[in-house]
């Protein structure tokens, strides 16, 4: 089996690649990323040399260039991790976001019905469904949740979702779409709140949480959302949508703290800074369908992931440390110091 693996130098699709190649060692896993910000070619160094394993530096919405990595690769699958991710990016510039999530996934998929795949896979999110109040522990999204976006990147990504729907009824693409919650671990780029707070707490600097810090979210261990994939691909049924979380909801301010605990930092470093604009309050997946059609469950417990997170961003300083000393710096200026 071929598969073409977008956005494979990014969080997810790096930690989705280690896990295919390992899973599945007679698989050919080919990489195509633009290396954006957020993708990092020294992510996927312990693969690089692996003769299963190919890495393409460019475009998604590069039409021609797509058509002919297909005419070379032949692939059977195509999973699209490839996005614009961060929503306070999102909130001052859309326009990439437009680009890449929605005008990308387009390219992607005139590719495959023209070359021909058995699965075409996009990587969507929570975000789609919108928030959900914080006073109504009882709900939670299901995939019949209306579509209801926030901001400009969840917009971006339900409207890649419309089009990959769109795609499966009129042309008949054999697609799947999984929606997950807020992932952490390895690899996680540093603009992201978790790997922020390590990292600011490992200097002494400030920790700075978003309004009152009692937005919840629904984290899930990266590992177990490639598990999920890798099921969705093999075993789920063409058309669908599955919800991928594990009913892990937790307020920003508990996971900073927690994160302080863990690094025996003084919890004066959290700084109460100004709100996300259009923060959306709180996400719940329910992941019944996953679990009773697939089987799938997650594996790692918060508490144990959050450790594990904790002792690779203590164990690969030089990964995070090469980031933040570049271009990050410039970002981290023009969003914390105003
Ligand atoms: P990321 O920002 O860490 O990585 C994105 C990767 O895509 C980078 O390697 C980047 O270089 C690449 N990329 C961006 N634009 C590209 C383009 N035009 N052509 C080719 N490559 C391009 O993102 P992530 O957190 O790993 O998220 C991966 C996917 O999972 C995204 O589609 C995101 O919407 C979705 N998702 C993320 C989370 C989360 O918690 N991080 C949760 C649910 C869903
Ligand atoms: O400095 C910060 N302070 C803070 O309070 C940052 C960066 C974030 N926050 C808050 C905002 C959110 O309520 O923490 C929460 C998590 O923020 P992010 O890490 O930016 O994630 P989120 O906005 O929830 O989106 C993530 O999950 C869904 C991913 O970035 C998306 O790509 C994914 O689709």
């Amino acid at each position: 089996m071929t598969i073409i693996v977008t956005g494979g130098a990014g969080f997810i699709g790096s930690n989705f690649i280690f896990y295919m190649l390992k899973k599945h060692n007679n698989y050919r896993i080919i990489c195509l990323d633009k290396l954006t910000y957020a993708g990092n070619l020294s992510t996927l160094a312990s693969v690089m040399d692996n003769s299963n394993f190919r890495f393409v530096k460019e475009d998604i919405c590069n039409r021609e260039a797509v058509y002919k990595l297909f005419e070379e690769e032949k692939p059977d699958v195509v999973i699209n991790f490839a996005a614009e991710s961060h929503v306070d990016r999102s909130i001052e510039n859309p326009s990439i976001f437009l680009q890449t999530n929605i005008m990308g996934t387009a390219v992607l998929m005139d590719a495959c019905r023209k070359y021909g795949i058995t699965r075409y896979h996009q990587v969507s999110t929570d975000e789609v469904y919108g928030d959900l109040p914080l006073d109504r522990p009882d709900l939670f999204f299901t995939e019949n949740t209306p579509i209801h976006t926030s901001s400009p990147y969840s917009s971006s990504k339900a409207g890649a979702d419309l089009l990959v729907l769109a795609y499966y009824r009129t042309y008949g693409l054999p697609v799947t779409i999984s929606r997950c919650s807020n992932n952490y671990g390895p690899y996680h780029f540093p603009e992201k709140l978790i790997p922020l707070m390590i990292i600011n707490a490992l200097s002494d600097k400030s920790l700075p949480v978003y309004g009152k810090g009692v937005n919840v979210r629904d984290w899930l261990y990266v590992e177990d959302h490639c598990k999920a994939i890798d099921m969705i691909v093999h075993k789920g049924k063409v058309g669908e949508v599955y919800n991928v979380g594990g009913h892990n909801e937790m307020r920003n301010i508990d996971i900073v703290k927690m994160i302080c605990k863990i690094l025996n930092k003084p919890e004066s470093l959290i700084t109460y800074v100004t709100d996300r604009k259009g923060h959306d309050m709180r996400y719940a997946i329910d992941p019944t369908k996953i679990n009773d059609e697939l089987g799938w469950f997650p594996e790692t417990k918060f508490v144990d992931g959050i450790q594990k997170t904790v002792q690779w961003y203590l164990d690969n300083r030089s990964w995070w440390e090469t980031i933040i000393n570049g271009e990050y710096q410039n970002y981290y200026k023009k969003m914390y110091n105003r």
